[in-house]
């Protein structure tokens, strides 16, 4: 094969299925606690532009590796003889109940395949093990080891000392938790596995790496699309029966579609990743800052004071604030002694909030139109929420089957944001509430996310 192709191969419920969801980058793998998930091979492949740069076959567990190994060793005259032997063991137990596991994980080895053997690193080593390393090195394919550590216990050396002696090469490596640096120790040791591979592993790493700043900038474009969006949204409403108008309720309505928009966007992006369906934990709960129009949220991923005044001084920032808000149509308004089109002053959030219940009287066919905000911060609130969005999925390992928690600690999102890019990025929000060309903000942006910042500080 010109591609690298491994099978994942060891106990059941070690985290095979896992460590192929993470090398491919396939969070659709079948991965579960439940022992004997995996019953069929299956193979994923890892390419870049229709091309295949390496395979995986996920397989069934080891069941009766004792029994195996007694029947190779009655078929078998010799060291040489081995491969053969078990060749043979598949070619004469296709559809025997007895050994459906060790037939579907020994085809792929048999057809060629190298062997990635997986146990579990946190619990004690032993000997039952030994049936499957001797059945494996009876393959005389290449063969490499992960200690995947499912539990918090550490029994690696341990383990360490008895895969030495099976296997050419043994790394740890955590299926869950393996970050960029981790996949490309193992996409390397391919290389050093097999020297026909070297090329392949050098192209694998480079690929992992372009396929990173390619999502990055896919992002970028959906959050400054997300940004453009969001600055010019408004609700309007016609009166439809001599009433009259809170205001409240039309500002609760804009903010529940920006809120939407969001969701929409943090989807997308997660997309991008390779994330479909995420579930997301925390957008209702305080610790996360609520919902994006909550004071706190403003506080933690909006710039500082400083910041803004700061950025406003250099020019090119937004100014003014509060909101948009016109009346327009038949005669407006009743005796509430304001003019048609009203520039609303007080801010769009927090403790102003109660200030800014205005109520008017309009006549039935009036229009009132909301928005859209201009409050200075908005546009930076927003985007320290995609910021902060993107770096957890784009740190997130596709084996994780658990939901994607939004919650930050008390810090300043923005405080590490350099003033320069701040008056840059200032100057495209004008450009963007305008309708203006958004090509340098996705570059300015897609710079932000390459930015890593600790998402667990507080
Ligand atoms: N915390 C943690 N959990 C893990 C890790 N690796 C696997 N798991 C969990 O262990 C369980 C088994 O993982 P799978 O990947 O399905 O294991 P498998 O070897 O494919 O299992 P079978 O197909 O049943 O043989 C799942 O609940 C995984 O989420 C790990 O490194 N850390
Ligand atoms: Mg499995």
């Amino acid at each position: 094969m010109s591609f690298p192709t491994f099978a994942v191969v060891g106990h059941p419920n070690k985290g095979k299925s896992s460590i192929v969801s993470t090398l491919v980058e396939d969070a659709s793998v079948v991965v579960s606690p439940v022992p004997r998930t995996t019953r069929e091979s299956r193979a994923f492949d890892y390419g870049l532009s229709g091309e295949t740069l390496f395979r995986l076959v996920d397989t069934p567990g080891f069941q009766r590796a004792h029994a195996v190994l007694a029947w190779l060793e009655a078929h078998a005259r010799s060291a040489e003889d081995r491969p053969r032997a078990v060749a043979a063991f598949v070619d004469a137990h296709d559809g025997d109940e007895r050994f459906v596991d060790e037939y579907e994980l020994l085809k792929p080895l048999v057809e060629g395949a190298a062997i990635l053997y997986v146990v579990d690193g946190s619990v004690p080593y032993g000997s039952e093990y030994e049936a499957e390393m001797e059945i494996l090195r009876w393959t005389g394919r290449p063969r490499m080891a992960l200690i995947n550590t499912i539990g918090a216990d550490d029994f690696i050396e341990v383990w360490r000392r008895a895969l030495d002696q099976y296997f050419s090469i043994v790394r740890v490596f955590d299926a869950v938790h393996a970050d960029v640096e981790k996949r490309t120790e193992v996409f390397s040791a391919f290389g050093a596995l097999d020297p026909t591979w070297q090329r392949s592993a050098d192209r694998i790493n480079a690929a992992m790496l372009d396929e990173r700043v390619r999502r990055r900038q896919a992002a970028a474009g959906v959050i400054v699309d997300f940004l453009g969006i969001a600055m010019n949204a408004t609700v309007e409403r016609t009166v439809s029966s001599e009433q009259t108008i809170d205001t409240s309720r039309l500002k609760a309505e804009l903010e529940a579609r920006i809120e939407r928009d969001e969701q929409r966007t943090q989807a997308r992006v997660a997309e991008i990743f390779g994330f479909r369906d995420l579930v997301v934990e925390g957008r209702q709960e305080i610790e996360v800052g609520e919902s994006l129009f909550a004071e706190r949220t403003w506080q933690m991923f909006g710039l500082s004071k400083s910041q803004l005044a700061a950025t406003a001084a250099a020019g090119g920032a937004l100014i003014g604030g509060g909101f948009d808000l016109a009346l327009g149509g038949a005669t407006a308004l009743l005796g509430s002694g304001i003019g048609a089109a009203i520039g609303a002053a007080s801010a769009w959030f927090g403790s102003q909030r109660a200030a800014d219940r205005r109520l008017f009287d309009a006549h039935v066919g009036a229009r009132l139109k909301v928005g859209p905000i201009r409050e200075p911060n908005f546009p930076w609130v927003l985007l320290g929420r995609a910021w902060f969005h993107f770096q957890l999925v784009a740190e997130r390992n596709h084996a994780r089957r658990d939901a994607l928690r939004l919650v930050v600690g008390s810090g300043q999102w923005m405080e590490n944001l350099p003033a320069l890019e701040r008056r840059e990025l200032a100057r495209e929000f004008v450009r963007l509430r305008r309708g203006g060309d958004r090509g340098r903000a996705v570059s300015l942006v897609a710079d932000l996310l390459n930015q890593p910042i600790d998402t667990r500080k507080s």
